[in-house]
């Protein structure tokens, strides 16, 4: 199904959105480090805003997304609060897990956002639970697990794409080849050249898009949504981006200055804005009030998660299981 205008417009708002979140949350994440603060690792989704807004614009409220280690952006398209989130990557008591989680455990029930993960893979065995749950309960959820190319090769996912096709669960499996696992580029780590034949050896449909553009995943999503909410059970996305930022904050850059450049020609963000503003979906004027409206959300973030307090240390022991 192709997106309608609205749809379209509402991807671009998400992607600007996830683009300026994550500028800021490095920023703030380096002023923190710098003033001390421990922080965890914090992972980038720049370069791939495309994957989450095409993806998670197929999907209602009442859907499920189980997430990796890298994942503000599908925090951010599923609808997620950018202030608990900035607040939760800063360590404070407002923010989504409480401050106790950091970037990569991001949660709203409510928004059916059950999670990030440190675990590579982590999250692609749980999303079958939600989603066998939603069959046994009889409704149309879905639920859709985001995870890189190198999580691909970990054994939960060829257990999980197995039993989600033997039982036919309501799953999109949505890998984000941004072509490298840290260091690792995916032809050194990575048995095909491309990871959506790995579908086939679970006898469910599997396919390659464009991560860079979010129609083509929005189309290839609502294909797979409509499949799964049919009762016809999982199906296998690839979307092709590239990380722009280095693996996390802490790990140096090592990819040679000509692949960066080269990577910045097909920058989804500027590419998709003169796309709308060609196509006459959007003006000047409403991209710049578009800007405009995220830029004073993320100062609304930073001095909301800048305000709020830490946990107290006397509840250090609270929300652990004994
Ligand atoms: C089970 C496990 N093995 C190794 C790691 C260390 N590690 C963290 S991220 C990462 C690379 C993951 O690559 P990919 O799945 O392609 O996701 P990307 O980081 O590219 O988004 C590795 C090896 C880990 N966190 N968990």
């Amino acid at each position: 199904m192709k997106p309608t205008t609205d749809q379209m417009i509402e991807m671009l708002r998400t992607m600007l959105t996830i683009r300026h979140f994550e500028v800021t949350a490095r920023t703030q994440y380096g002023h923190n480090r710098d003033l001390g603060s421990f922080l965890g690792a914090l992972h980038s989704y720049e370069g791939q805003e495309a994957i989450a807004a095409g993806s998670c614009a197929c999907l209602r409220c009442d859907d499920y997304v189980l997430s990796s280690h890298r994942g503000h952006g599908h925090f951010i398209a599923k609808g997620g609060d950018v202030k608990a989130m900035l607040a939760e990557i800063l360590g404070k008591e407002s923010g989504c897990s409480r401050g106790r989680g950091g970037s990569m455990h991001m949660f709203d029930v409510k928004l059916g956002l059950l999670g990030g993960n440190g675990v590579v893979g982590g999250g692609i065995p749980l999303a079958l639970g939600p989603a066998f749950s939603a069959q046994y309960r009889g409704t149309d959820q879905v639920s859709a697990a985001f995870f890189g190319e190198g999580a691909s090769s970990q054994g939960v996912f060829h257990e999980a794409m197995n039993l989600a096709a033997l039982w036919r669960l309501p799953i999109i499996f949505m890998c984000e080849n941004n072509r490298y696992a840290v260091r690792t580029p995916a032809c050194e780590g990575v048995s095909v050249p491309e990871i959506s034949v790995r579908a086939a050896g679970y006898g469910c449909p599997g396919v390659t898009v464009d991560g860079n553009d979010p129609v083509a995943v929005f189309e290839a999503t609502s294909e797979a949504v409509a499949r799964a909410r049919a009762g016809d059970g999982p199906s296998l996305i690839e979307a092709v981006a590239y990380r722009q930022q280095p693996h996390c904050m802490v790990i140096a850059e090592n990819r040679q200055e000509a692949e960066l450049e080269q990577m910045r020609e097909c920058d989804p963000l500027p590419n998709y804005e003169t796309r709308l503003l060609t196509e006459r979906l959007i003006d000047h004027q409403q991209l710049q009030a578009m800007k405009d409206e995220v830029t004073n959300l993320m100062d609304e973030a930073v001095a909301y998660a800048e305000a709020a307090p830490y946990p107290d240390p006397a509840a250090v022991h609270d929300y652990l299981w004994a």
